[in-house]
């Protein structure tokens, strides 16, 4: 497969490459990578990337291009298969689109597809075509990537880390992958980010059967500084890794009145109770809207429930 993946490269002069909206490390890390891998490999080649851009924009630019430019290109979808997901949705108008991803979904815009869901991050199988097919590597490539797969893998802590997972680690350090740069900009922190932490830790309260829980009103992003979606999912895991709590949800206002809910569980599934809400997610992680907090006691109820059976259960 990567064979043929190289030649698809080898044959257009023109490579656009996407990936998916909000991008993670491992979005910027595989599309910036591959970028400068066909760039280092293949000079006489036009490589663009394109996307929206947020924090993580420290490893690289995007390029902004006009519409003729993907009259006669490849598009190159990396790190999601869907179009729903897709930032930029002009890869419509490429001649071939070719899908590299690692996520279980099945392609509904590919004309060649390389799905590879035993592959922790999207980084780590685009660091696999080039040590497999010989490929020139330099250190803002393996940089890039590294930060890909150290952050798809939770830093080497998610049970589908492989030993192919640090193969692959090896081979981008060798290669001269900058990893204090990466770790660097991953661990530092706004002076309000950190306090949010404080006040989550120091303010959840728990129900009957050890439920963590937060209920915050809009007052506690004006407070940080922060966005809803900062108090609400940056913050849920605060209440995560702690003896005795086996599930804990974050319950958060957001600017039209809804309370928007995250649900997290260390091994119980809880999925359905999101979807008794409206929602749904991970058997683990998952969520819901809620119309108040009332609804959010309903929610919490269930989960305590759930809890008491557990422990009824043995
Ligand atoms: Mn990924």
């Amino acid at each position: 497969m990567y064979k043929k993946i190289l030649k698809l490269i080898r044959d257009y002069d023109t490579i656009i490459i996407h990936r998916h909206m909000n991008p993670d490390m491992d979005a910027y890390g595989s599309q910036l990578g591959l970028k400068r891998i066909i760039e280092l490999n293949f000079p006489t080649k036009k490589v663009f990337v394109v996307g929206d851009e947020n924090n993580f924009s420290f490893l690289g630019s995007m390029d902004v291009i006009d519409n003729s430019i993907y009259s006669n290109a490849l598009a190159i979808i990396v790190d999601v298969a869907v179009s729903a997901l897709v930032s930029d949705d002009r890869y419509k108008l490429a001649k071939h689109v070719l899908v590299i991803d690692h996520h279980l979904n099945a392609s509904d815009i590919a004309d060649t597809e390389y799905i590879n869901s035993d592959y922790i991050a999207c980084a780590q199988i685009i660091a696999d075509i080039a040590l497999t097919e010989n490929l020139v590597v330099d250190k803002d490539a393996a940089t890039v990537l590294f930060g890909g797969l150290a952050t798809d893998s939770g830093r080497f802590l998610y049970p589908n880390t492989t030993a192919k997972s640090f193969e692959i680690a090896a081979y981008l350090a060798k290669e001269g992958a900058d990893i204090q740069y990466i770790y660097d900009n991953l661990y530092i922190e706004t002076l309000n980010f950190k306090k949010l932490k404080g006040y989550f830790i120091n303010n959840f309260k728990t129900t009957k059967n050890k439920v963590a829980y937060m209920q915050n009103d809009t007052s506690v992003k004006d407070e940080y500084g922060v966005t809803t979606f900062v108090v609400s999912r940056a913050m849920v895991n605060q209440m995560s890794g702690i003896k005795g709590i086996e599930i804990w949800a974050n319950f958060t206002m957001d600017e039209n009145g809804k309370v928007q809910s995250e649900l997290r569980s260390k091994k119980i599934p809880i999925v359905d109770i999101a979807k008794k809400y409206g929602g749904g997610g991970h058997a683990l992680a998952c969520g819901c809207t809620l119309s108040s907090f009332e609804d959010a006691e309903l929610v919490l109820a269930d989960l305590d429930q759930l809890l008491e059976k557990e422990i009824q259960n043995g």
